[in-house]
């Protein structure tokens, strides 16, 4: 019975069907999606740690009218994940749950500082780049909610992404020394940007089985790669130089070259001992406790509109 039902299922996933909420999945399908949908969730929420803390000190109004704007954005796009998560069976409280006692992964990227206004251009830039190279695959994911989310976000964070390329090429055009943060910014973020893919194809656990699902169209390796394809000519138009000696284009794979990415600081990072790791957790955790007061006010407004609904159909009645 169940191995006719993974038959229509994958026939369904083969024929490009979006999967929905109340169709049948196997049981692992469905632990994936949680698992990838809330690490992204959490990668949201988290990630507006680092750009928040700038966000009094923007150097002038319009960029901090235009943070405050793309770390609102992060936010509305951990909600919308959140959702997605919600329609497979997860409640919200236990994935926030296990993103505060550390058991859910977020993205590695976040637990690096963010130390200098030309950070906020690299973020932008190069995270946000790599996000959307990631996420543009998901629109098509197999599981609709899903998809359906990242369609928005992908197009917010193509914003995002333009921002931060603009805030360095404004400084790479200034005073020697402005130039000089957007490199060394360049210079600290390269590596975790590459890392952010996941790790290389043979190392991955999930990608076999979330390729033949559909929920991932392209593997680690391909998107890194169409990534650094990419950014090289960006960072060229800068004139700030990434920080690879084995960066080279190779004519005959049609790709650049690139050197060896540093996986023990990537899993070590991943493993809660990066440099920011700690501070993050405690950060969300305060921010989740202080908004304790908001969600118990949004849960009596509505209890509120249902009695009242309630009321004035008794009153008709
Ligand atoms: N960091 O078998 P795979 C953003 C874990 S959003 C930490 O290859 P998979 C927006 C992985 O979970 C950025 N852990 O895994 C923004 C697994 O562990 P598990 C986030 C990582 O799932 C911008 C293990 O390694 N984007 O930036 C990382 O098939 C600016 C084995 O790996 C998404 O989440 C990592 N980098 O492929 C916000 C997109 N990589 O779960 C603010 C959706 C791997 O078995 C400011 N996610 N791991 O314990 C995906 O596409 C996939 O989950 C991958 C990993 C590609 C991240």
């Amino acid at each position: 019975m169940i191995e006719k039902l993974e038959q229509q299922f994958q026939a369904k996933i083969d024929a490009e069907v979006k999967i929905e909420p109340k169709d049948w999945m196997p049981e692992k399908y469905r632990k994936t999606l949680i698992r990838q949908i809330s690490q992204h969730a959490h990668s949201e929420v988290v990630g507006m740690l680092p750009e928040g803390n700038w966000i009094t000190r923007a150097p002038s109004l319009r960029r901090k009218i235009a943070l405050v704007a793309k770390v609102q954005d992060e936010a509305g796009h951990g909600l919308y994940l959140y959702s997605a998560a919600e329609t497979l069976g997860a409640e919200r409280d236990d994935l926030l749950d296990q993103l505060h006692t550390g058991k859910a992964k977020y993205s590695s990227i976040f637990n690096y500082p963010a130390t200098t206004w030309a950070d906020m251009g690299a973020i932008g830039w190069l995270v946000d780049g790599a996000a959307i190279m990631n996420q543009v695959m998901l629109t098509r994911a197999s599981y609709g909610p899903y998809a359906r989310a990242m369609v928005r976000i992908c197009k917010e964070e193509s914003f995002h992404q333009r921002q931060g390329y603009e805030i360095l090429l404004t400084l790479c055009r200034g005073t020697e020394i402005q130039k000089q943060m957007a490199q060394d910014s360049l210079n600290r973020w390269w590596w975790p940007s590459l890392m952010m893919f996941g790790p290389n194809d043979a190392e991955s656990t999930h990608s076999a089985q979330s390729m033949a699902w559909k929920i991932k169209r392209k593997s680690n390796d391909e998107l890194r790669q169409a990534f650094v394809d990419a950014t090289v000519p960006q960072a060229k138009i800068l004139g700030i130089t990434i920080p690879d000696p084995d960066l080279k284009w190779n004519e005959e794979r049609g790709h650049y070259d690139f050197g060896e990415i540093d996986w023990a600081e990537f899993w070590n990072v991943v493993k809660g001992n990066g440099p920011c790791n700690r501070q993050r957790i405690e950060d969300r955790k305060k921010a989740y406790e202080k908004g304790a007061w908001v969600r118990d006010a949004a849960v009596a407004y509505a209890e509120k509109r249902e009695q009242r609904k309630a009321a004035s159909k008794a009153k008709v009645a």
